[in-house]
């Protein structure tokens, strides 16, 4: 009986369920992206670990819990949109035990860590984010301060500390995330606090969540990045306060952990900028911090759902391209799988992260380790991981390609440095690229490449064609 007391005691000081006290919203789970009107931004880190995290770029998330059970299907019907978020339906008709039963019964017999760490490894990751705990409350590893965990469901067992032993082993690094809100505690509120025992409640679950992450920081090695969730109830966000007791609290377990803004009711951007979900940012945006898209494979569920509603699935093409533009503005891209109940990882995402990994085999220097070459190409992207994107490695360039251009040939404005030599990788044998310079009427002289082919035979979905440049003056 791990901390059941506290969970007794608090359950009879609330005058609200915690059902009811839920402003629960399904529309919440469609994006983070509410902001304050002023941020802080803070200086960009420039140690090892952020180093380190910024040259991955590419990530997997694992969206996986006893909301995985229902597949979205509640009563027989069919709840479009968020599979994790199922919990709403259930609490709505009053069937929140019943929800919650479930981690009970929750048996993933199929569960082979070792096997989501291969594909992982061969999908190209350079880090994963587990979920350890969604908004439902319920814990995937072993939490000494609630039995609502794997530990106490059928399966019995830690599902975390194995999967992080098997993607380190592949080294693959590890970050895990973790949401604030928590609908099962029930120190937890929607509501903003407003009496001294409201507040008494919350300080609960605030020493609960501080307590839970220590066990996260301390008992699966070296955690690499805590990826926070769920700040916009009013309970959290009206008191600012908390989110800074919760960043510090982590930093003095770890003093280099890697923490996303979402850590914080929406005063500061943390270590990273997290707030690019299911969309990549507007290409006018100016990117001046840290930052990462997370991207589901459907249009819109991100834990798994029998039936995934919205536009279907994304093909490899725009996978990779959505990779690609995020490396070339400077930012990391986290591909989510939604694993069954039993624990497999479904065809559609195995066959899609293989074959990006298929592309990532021999193309991943255009990815991995990158910078921004910070250059508008142009066609110009029409819609995102649609175009040309460009990364830089020292003196050479990667142009990505995902939509071949109508004409022979590709223009680098904003290119102030000479063309050494240009090279598509085709898999024939590279082919060499022309160069020159064209002046519009304007005066105004653009570098283009030309000779392209017009077809790209066994470059698909992405062709590269590495530029090297000539070195940049001293
Ligand atoms: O509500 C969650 C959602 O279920 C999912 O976990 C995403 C991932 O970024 N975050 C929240 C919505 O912003």
């Amino acid at each position: 009986m791990k901390n059941r007391l506290i969970h007794l005691a608090l359950v009879a000081l609330l005058s609200l369920s915690a059902a009811t006290a839920q402003q629960a919203d399904t529309a919440k789970s469609l994006g983070d992206t509410t902001k304050a009107a002023v941020k802080e931004k803070r200086p960009l880190r420039t140690d090892a670990a952020m180093e380190k995290w910024r040259d991955n770029r590419f990530g997997v998330f694992v969206h996986w819990g006893i909301f995985s059970m229902p597949g979205g299907v509640v009563d027989g019907k069919v709840v479009p949109g968020a599979a994790e978020w199922i919990w709403t339906s259930f609490a709505n008709k009053g069937k929140k035990a019943e929800y919650e039963a479930q981690a009970k019964t929750f048996n993933p017999t199929e569960y082979d860590p070792k096997a989501w760490a291969r594909l992982f490894k061969e999908a190209g990751a350079r880090y994963v984010v587990f979920v350890t705990k969604h908004h439902d409350g319920f814990c995937l590893w072993d939490s000494k301060l609630t039995d609502y965990d794997a530990a106490g469901s059928a399966y019995g067992k830690d599902l975390i500390k194995p999967l992080v032993d098997a993607c380190r082993a592949e080294g693959i690094d590890i970050g895990l995330y973790y949401s604030i809100i928590d609908w099962h505690h029930p120190g937890y509120t929607a509501k903003e606090l407003k009496t001294e025992e409201q507040k008494a409640a919350f300080r609960t679950y605030m020493d609960y969540m501080k307590g839970q992450l220590k066990e996260l920081l301390t008992e699966f090695g070296d955690v690499k990045v805590l990826w926070f969730d769920g700040r916009w109830d009013a309970s959290y966000k009206q008191n600012p306060q908390y989110g800074i007791e919760v960043e510090d609290w982590c930093r003095s377990i770890k003093k280099d952990i890697i923490i996303n803004d979402r850590v914080r009711a929406y005063d500061s951007f943390s270590d990273y900028d997290a707030s690019y979900e299911r969309r990549l940012p507007d290409p006018k945006q100016v990117l001046d911090l840290d930052w990462e898209a997370c991207m589901t494979m459907p249009e819109r569920t991100w834990g798994y759902h029998s039936q995934p509603d919205g536009a279907g699935w994304k093909t490899p093409r725009k996978i990779i391209g959505q990779l690609a533009e995020c490396s070339s503005r400077g930012g990391n891209f986290l591909l989510n799988v939604g694993p069954t109940p039993q624990g497999t990882i479904r065809s559609e995402e195995q066959d899609r992260l293989k074959a990006v990994g298929a592309w990532m085999k021999n193309h991943s220097n255009a990815i991995v380790g990158t910078r921004p070459a910070n250059l508008e190409l142009s066609p110009k992207t029409r819609e995102t991981g649609d175009g040309i994107f460009a990364t830089r490695t020292g003196d050479t360039l990667h142009l990505v390609v995902t939509r071949w251009p109508d004409t022979d040939r590709i223009f680098l404005p904003g290119l102030d440095r000479k063309i050494v030599s240009a090279t598509l990788r085709a898999p024939e044998g590279a082919v060499k690229l022309k160069n020159g310079v064209e002046t519009d009427d304007k005066g105004v002289s653009k570098v283009f490449l030309e000779g392209l082919p017009l077809t790209l035979p066994g470059c698909e979905p992405a062709a590269v064609i590495d530029v090297q440049l000539e070195p940049a003056a001293k």
